[in-house]
């Protein structure tokens, strides 16, 4: 997602610069972006966190659990002006961040923009989504918000980002764990009978968490919005799968973990979410 926004915000003349894990050799790398059987190719500057200069926008982009060390490996860098947009899966950042730096001048992303690696610095991507970026309670967009609307087809500006975030965590607690476990397509959970009663009763618990958090029109939405996801992304295997097949840790902490430290502060069970997350983390990675 991060080579994707790069190459998006690059064309919309705005100055980018990968920033790579310590070591990483390149001075610049190619960024190939192929859609629709077009290919566009352009060369970007790579620099890692000993060599950078002070950082005025970061978007973070990486899988959920290494967020916190990347801003630690950066955070020198950065200056009273500086800003850091995050669009990671699941929630929980903000909370994790400012116990460490509270004055980051944080703001969030989700994204439903559809794009896989071919390879390191070679994405496809494979469907138009939309992208809603925003900090809680802030209803003007601030200036650097401009090229990032006009890069991407659609970039809305959003004052209520953390309903953005819940809508998109609760329907990754239903359709992550499950497709993990029993290792299925996405679709597979809309047409298997058994797996469709998973779906209903994970709907349930999800939907009530939801609504004791505050997002009374998510919760009622859910089922109709969970079987949408299922069916426009039916022969997907979804990112946890992924995870889980590739031997990789997965992002259940930040998904269903989230979710269930919501629902004890609420006092709600959410056995059927607690049995997910247990064994999900019982895998070895
Ligand atoms: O976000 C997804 C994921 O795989 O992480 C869904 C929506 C489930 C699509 O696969």
């Amino acid at each position: 997602m991060g080579c994707l926004y790069a190459a998006h915000l690059r064309s919309s003349e705005c100055n980018i610069t990968l920033l790579m894990r310590k070591g990483t050799p390149q001075a610049s790398l190619p960024l190939i972006i192929d859609r629709n059987g077009t290919r566009s190719e352009q060369q970007l500057p790579v620099v890692t966190p000993e060599n950078q200069e002070t950082i005025s926008h970061l978007l973070v982009t990486t899988k959920a659990y290494d967020v916190h060390d990347a801003v630690a490996s950066i955070v020198h860098l950065l200056c009273e002006n500086s800003l850091i947009v995050i669009m990671v899966n699941g929630m929980g950042l903000a909370e994790q961040l400012s116990k460490d730096w509270p004055h980051l001048n944080l703001f969030f992303g989700t994204t439903t923009e559809g794009a896989y690696c071919i390879s390191p610095q070679h994405i496809r991507h494979t469907g138009r989504g939309e992208t809603r970026i925003g900090r809680q309670g802030q209803h003007e967009p601030p200036l650097w918000f401009d090229p990032w609307s006009r890069a991407m087809d659609s970039c809305l500006w959003d004052s209520n980002i953390e309903a953005a975030q819940w809508s998109k965590l609760a329907i990754n607690c239903i359709i992550n764990p499950l497709t993990a476990v029993h290792n299925c397509t996405n679709g597979e959970l809309g047409q298997r009978r058994e797996l469709m009663a998973h779906v209903a009763t994970l709907c349930d618990e999800v939907s009530q968490i939801t609504r004791a958090a505050g997002f009374a029109q998510i919760a009622t939405a859910l089922p109709q919005r969970v079987a949408g996801v299922i069916a426009g992304t039916a022969r997907n295997r979804s990112s946890m799968l992924q995870d889980v097949e590739g031997g990789r840790r997965t992002e259940i902490d930040y998904i269903t973990g989230f979710l269930l430290r919501v629902a004890d502060q609420h006092g709600i069970d959410a056995p059927h979410n607690r049995a997910l997350l247990k064994r999900i983390k019982s895998y070895k990675y």
